[in-house]
């Protein structure tokens, strides 16, 4: 039986936690999320609040990975001819500055292949570690993510990255739904908006965990097997 402390409960509810069951996801640490000239500076946010979690991810990973827990990356992006990005979708970001598909700083915002999209230096995966390209929010829509996850007997999935207000919570709402055992690091996600980010992590906490369960990157090391 082990277990992390984590709110609102010590997690997994079932106490198997093992490197074979369980896997660590990092969602969309890509330039165009938290670096200069990438889609969320061109929209006019703050990206210190999206660079606030890289250390402390790396921390984890280095330790997830050192003990051969399972390791997935997303990226969100689309198509080069844009056939998988719905037009609202579009017409959205143009609005506020930062058309999805159009030439920004770092290439084409959110297009597969454009130096913006890509994953950043600092969590870049290892050889072999998982890579999902997913169109969406969520990480479960339009990808192979569930397929993988239980092929390969994962059950416990540890959640970081950005935004914790859109991807990060919406792909821990799919995985809930579908019977995973969620964890989420507040330290490992970073939001747009500070009072986003913390709503996000609050609603995990109500109805006995209604999405799973909140540590921090210092509980999980401490108490990883
Ligand atoms: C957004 C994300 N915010 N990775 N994407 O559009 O959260």
């Amino acid at each position: 039986m082990t277990t992390i402390s984590s709110d609102p409960y010590p997690w997994p509810y079932n106490g198997d936690l093992r490197p074979q069951n369980t896997a660590l996801i990092i969602i969309d640490m890509q330039t165009d999320f938290c670096g200069a000239g990438g889609y969320v500076d061109k929209m006019g946010y703050d990206i210190s609040l999206t660079r606030a979690p890289i250390a402390p991810i790396q921390r984890t990973l280095a330790v997830m990975r050192a003990r051969s827990y399972h390791i997935i990356h997303t990226r969100e992006g689309h198509r080069p001819d844009l056939s998988d990005l719905p037009a609202n979708k579009r017409w959205r970001s143009r609005q506020i500055g930062a058309g999805i598909g159009d030439p920004g700083p770092c290439g084409k915002i959110l297009v597969r292949g454009e130096p913006g999209w890509d994953i950043i230096e600092e969590l870049y995966p290892s050889d072999g570690e998982i890579i999902i390209d997913k169109p969406g929010k969520g990480s479960f829509c339009a990808t192979d993510l569930e397929l993988i996850l239980r092929t390969r007997g994962v059950e416990n999935i540890v959640l970081t990255g950005i935004t914790t207000d859109v991807c990060v919570s919406t792909t821990m709402r799919e995985a809930n739904d579908r019977g995973f055992e969620c964890l989420l690091l507040e330290d490992c996600c970073g939001a747009t908006d500070k009072g986003n980010h913390d709503a996000a992590i609050n609603m995990v906490k109500m109805q006995g965990g209604v999405f799973g369960a909140v540590s921090n990157s210092e509980a999980l090391i401490a108490g990883l097997p």
